[in-house]
C-alpha cells in the first residue's frame, strides 16, 4: 500500500473497515462516494451493515446516505437490507433499497444531480458528519487520486467534518491524470462564468485536495467496481436507434446538424448501448460526448475514433470493459476525462456546448410530458439523474422508450402522464420502436397528433386516439384538451387489474421486444 499512500501520516491512519465503520454513530448523515456503480466504497458500507443488524430493532442504528448517483450491492444493498438508511439522496438503483422506498421505510431524495453540490453548501441536508471516498491514491503532499468516479467527492471532503478514505489498489495506477477537478464554483452572487468552451477542455486539476486534519481513517480495499454485464442490443432498441440515426440525417440535410453532430449526452442501457453502436455502423467520426458516463460502448467508440473525446464523472463498465480499459490507459487518459458531478452536469455548460440529451423515460404523454420515474405515479423506479440536467438545457432532448413495458400490459404513451419530471416544453423528440415524434415548432394538439401517429403501439393506438378525439370535442379548455376524470384512468386500471387495457378488448399482439437490465 505504500506505493499507493505515499504521506506516511495518512499511511499510518490505516485500520480495518470494522474500525473505521466503529466512528459513524447512529442519526450521523454520511455522504459517501460512487456514481453508477463506480468508485463507491467497498468496505466500510458493509462493516456498518454488521453493526446495523447487531444493534438490532430494539436499538434501531440508521444514518442518512448521500451519495454522486448510484452504488452496488456492497454499499446501497448492505445497508437497505439492515434497514440501514433513514434518508437517501440523490439517486439509486438497487433492488433491495428501492423496494425499502417503495415500502416506505425509507425516505428518498430524488433530485436533479447537478444540485446536489449547491443545495450542500446552502445546508439543506444539515451537517455532513462524516465523508467516505474511494480514491485511487494519495500523493506525498496529501492531494488525493480520485477513483473511477467523482460525483460529489470534491464538496464531500470539503463540507464533511471527518473524512474515511478507502483506498482500493484494484483501480488502475494510470488513472492518475484523468481528472479535471474545477475549483472555482461559488453560490450566487458570486458566481463566475466557468471557462469550459469545449466538451475536452481542462479547467481544473488532477487531484482532490482535503484537510489532512480531518482524515480519521483510511481503509485498504482491493475489489472491483459493480461491473455488471451489458446485454446486447434486442429488436426495439436496434429499432430506436436507427429512428434517432434517420433523424439525425435529415438534421444535416438540413443544416442544423454537421456530420460531428453536438456533444452527446446519453444515458446507460440497453437503447443508449443500441445508439452508440448504430453511430459507429453509420461512418460518423469525430464526435465528442459531454456526459455523465463512460460505457462500454464509448470505449469503442474511442478506439475507434467515432468519438474523439468524451468528458463525464463516472465509469461504467462491464468486467470486459475495464479489462479493455486497464490493458490501454494511456490511451484513454489522453481521450477522457472525469469531472465533479456539478460540472459534467451544469446547465450552463449543457447550454453552451449544446449537447444532445439522449435519455430513457417510463412514459410519455400525448403533449410531450416525461415521466422518468414513477411507475402509476408512486412507486419510484430509479430517480430524474442527470436527465433533467440534460434535457432542460441541451440544444436537443430526446426521450426514448419502447411503446409498451410488462410485455404488453403498460402502454408507455398515455393520455396524462402519472408523475411529471420533465415538462411539455423539455421535450423535443419522443421515440419509440414505432417512429419518432419531432415535436419542435408544434402547438399542443399538433404535437398530440403526432405521438399517436409516430410512437404508439398499434394496439393502443385506438384508445389513445379516441381519448383525444373525445377531450377535443368535450374538453374544458381546448388549448391542451384533457378529460381530467378519465386522464389517469389507464393507470387505475394496470393497478386494478395489471392491464391498461379494458377487460372487454381483445388480446395484445406481444408489445415491443424488450429485455430486462440493470444498468443504470
Ligand atoms: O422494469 O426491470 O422490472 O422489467 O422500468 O425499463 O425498458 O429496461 O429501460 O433500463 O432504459 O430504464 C426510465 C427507468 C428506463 C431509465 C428508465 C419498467 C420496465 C423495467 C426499466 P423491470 P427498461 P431502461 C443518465 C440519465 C431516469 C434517469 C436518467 C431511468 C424498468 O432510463 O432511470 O435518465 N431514467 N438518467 O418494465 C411501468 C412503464 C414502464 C415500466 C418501463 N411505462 N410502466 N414500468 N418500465 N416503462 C444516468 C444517470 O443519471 C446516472
Amino acid at each position: 500500500m505504500q506505493d499507493r499512500i505515499r504521506n506516511a501520516d495518512i499511511f499510518s491512519r490505516l485500520m480495518s473497515a470494522e474500525q473505521a465503520a466503529g466512528l459513524i454513530r447512529p442519526g450521523m448523515t454520511v455522504a459517501m462516494s460512487g456514481f453508477t456503480g463506480a468508485g463507491y466504497p467497498k468496505a466500510v458500507p458493509q462493516a456498518l451493515a454488521t453493526r446495523m443488524e447487531a444493534a438490532g430493532a430494539g436499538e434501531p442504528f440508521r444514518i442518512k446516505v448521500l451519495t454522486g448517483a448510484s452504488t452496488a450491492p456492497e454499499l446501497d444493498g448492505a445497508l437497505a437490507k439492515v434497514n440501514g438508511m433513514e434518508l437517501r439522496l440523490p439517486y439509486q438503483s438497487d433492488p433491495a433499497l428501492r423496494e425499502r422506498i417503495n415500502s416506505g421505510d425509507i425516505d428518498y431524495i430524488d433530485m436533479h444531480l447537478s444540485h446536489v453540490a449547491q443545495h450542500t453548501w446552502s445546508g439543506f441536508f444539515g451537517k455532513i458528519d462524516v465523508a467516505v471516498v474511494e480514491i485511487a491514491g494519495v500523493l506525498e503532499d496529501g492531494r488525493l487520486i480520485p477513483s473511477s468516479s467523482v460525483g460529489n467527492n470534491k464538496t464531500w471532503l470539503e463540507q464533511a467534518d471527518k473524512v474515511i478514505l478507502e483506498v482500493n489498489r484494484f483501480q488502475p495506477a494510470g488513472l492518475e491524470g484523468m481528472h479535471d477537478i474545477y475549483y472555482g464554483t461559488a453560490l450566487p452572487p458570486d458566481r463566475k462564468p466557468i471557462p469550459l468552451v469545449k466538451p475536452d477542455d481542462r479547467i481544473g486539476e488532477p487531484y482532490l485536495h482535503v484537510d489532512p486534519a480531518k482524515i480519521v481513517a483510511v481503509v485498504a480495499t482491493d475489489g472491483p467496481d459493480r461491473n455488471s454485464p451489458f446485454s446486447a442490443p434486442d429488436e426495439a432498441s436496434q429499432r430506436i436507434a436507427g429512428h434517432l440515426l434517420d433523424f439525425f440525417e435529415q438534421e444535416i440535410k438540413q443544416g442544423r446538424l454537421t456530420k460531428e453532430l453536438l456533444p452527446l449526452q446519453s444515458g446507460v442501457g440497453n437503447i443508449p448501448n443500441a445508439v452508440l453502436a448504430a453511430l459507429s455502423e453509420s461512418g460518423y467520426e469525430g464526435l465528442t460526448a459531454y456526459t455523465e458516463v463512460i460505457q462500454d460502448g464509448m470505449l469503442g467508440l474511442i478506439r475507434d475514433g467515432v468519438l474523439k473525446s468524451a468528458s463525464a464523472t463516472s465509469f461504467s463498465l462491464s468486467a470486459t470493459g475495464v479489462e479493455e480499459f486497464n490493458n490501454n490507459v494511456d490511451f484513454y487518459r489522453t481521450r477522457i476525462l472525469l469531472r465533479t458531478q456539478e460540472i459534467s452536469n451544469h446547465p450552463e455548460l449543457i447550454r453552451r456546448l449544446g449537447c444532445i440529451a439522449l435519455n430513457g423515460m417510463i412514459e410519455a404523454d400525448l403533449y410531450g410530458n416525461i415521466n422518468s420515474t414513477h411507475v402509476a405515479g408512486s412507486k419510484v423506479m430509479n430517480g430524474i439523474g442527470g436527465s433533467g440536467d440534460f434535457a432542460r438545457n441541451g440544444s436537443l432532448s430526446v426521450f426514448m422508450s419502447p411503446s409498451t413495458a410488462k410485455t404488453g400490459s403498460i402502454s408507455s404513451i398515455v393520455p396524462m402522464v402519472s408523475h411529471v419530471d420533465h415538462t411539455e416544453h423539455d421535450t423535443m423528440v419522443i421515440v419509440t420502436e414505432q417512429g419518432l415524434a419531432d415535436l419542435r415548432g408544434l402547438a399542443p394538439k399538433q404535437r398530440a397528433q403526432l405521438v399517436i401517429d409516430r410512437c404508439t403501439h398499434p394496439d393502443y393506438r385506438p384508445m389513445v386516439q379516441d381519448y383525444f378525439d373525445r377531450a377535443k370535442r368535450e374538453s374544458y379548455g381546448r388549448h391542451t384538451p384533457h378529460l381530467l376524470a378519465e386522464a389517469l384512468s389507464w393507470h387505475d386500471r394496470f393497478v386494478e387489474t395489471g392491464s391498461m387495457r379494458h377487460h372487454s378488448a381483445p388480446a395484445l399482439s406481444g408489445g415491443a421486444t424488450t429485455v430486462p437490465r440493470d444498468r443504470r
